[in-house]
């Protein structure tokens, strides 16, 4: 899932795409590079991130929206946790809502529930304003995975089949990077405990930065393929990039290795 992010703030690539062009190019250029899906975002929800109105978010996300339904066939989604957006999302065509607020705000659960979109729910601590001043768990694992089968039935009693529903440990989202990594390590029994698939977004977090002695943003792109490549060992299913064509050779390769032992028996 490659990310294009139509906001002025988000983390790592605020601001990039201030016209419908450079935007369209953006998603042209991943679509090349191996993405099987773009997420479309006009929201940032990096810690501290001041909320927008769901008519600026609209405006950001539906033109482009519009216009890559008419230029490719992939299917896109679109981030967003307001209600009136996702509806307005589904009407231009989208096909899955991610929400890192899990259909949690009134309303959204019966904007998706009336369509055939996917839906990827995911796990956050608390709001982007605060969610990192101080986040605590007993075990973040087991918390996650309560939190996510809660969603998914609640997605299941109004309507939305878990055949539509992907889960999302929410990396980053009211987490350290100690919590990070047992998420991480403990991905596998998640995806066991929850039986849906999986979505994983660690690109260019960070916590990526904290574990290489504070690297800026720029500087994460191999911790990023790595750790991508770690989520779909351990069982992800879609992992959200900034860096497409890098993460999809890693993929490739550690594809090519998984078919062989296969075959080999
Ligand atoms: N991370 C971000 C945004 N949306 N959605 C899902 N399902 N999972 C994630 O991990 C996730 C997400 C944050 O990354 P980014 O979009 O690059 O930044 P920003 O929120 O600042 O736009």
């Amino acid at each position: 899932m490659g990310i294009l992010n139509l906001t002025p703030d988000s983390f790592s690539d605020g601001g990039r795409h201030q016209n419908l062009q450079s935007a369209l190019t953006a998603a042209h250029r991943m679509v090349a590079e191996g993405a099987d899906l773009l997420d479309l975002g006009g929201e940032s929800t990096r810690p501290g991130a001041r909320p927008v109105s769901p008519e600026q978010e609209s405006a950001r996300v539906l033109p482009v929206l519009r216009a890559l339904r008419r230029e490719l066939a992939l299917p896109l989604s679109v981030d967003t946790s307001e209600p009136v957006v996702m509806r307005r999302a589904i009407a231009e065509g989208a096909s899955m809502i991610n929400d890192v607020r899990a259909l949690g705000r009134p309303g959204a659960l019966a904007a998706v529930a009336g369509s055939e979109v996917a839906v990827c729910l995911m796990h956050m601590q608390g709001e982007p304003a605060s969610m990192q001043a101080a986040p605590r768990y007993e075990n973040v694992t087991q918390a996650v995975g309560d939190f996510l089968e809660a969603r998914l039935q609640a997605c299941e009693g109004a309507g939305v089949a878990r055949e539509r529903v992907v889960l999302d440990p929410g990396f980053g989202f009211g987490k350290r990077t100690v919590h990070n990594l047992q998420l991480l390590a403990g991905l596998e029994r998640l995806h066991r405990r929850l039986g849906q698939p999986l979505l994983v977004g660690l690109s260019r977090k960070r916590s990526l930065g904290e574990l290489l002695d504070e690297r800026p943003v720029d500087g994460r792109l191999h911790a990023s393929v790595a750790a991508a490549l770690l989520a779909v060992q351990r069982g992800a299913r879609i992992v959200r990039v900034h860096d497409v064509g890098p993460t999809v050779d890693a993929l490739r390769v550690w594809d090519a290795v998984r078919r062989t032992q296969e075959n080999e028996g």
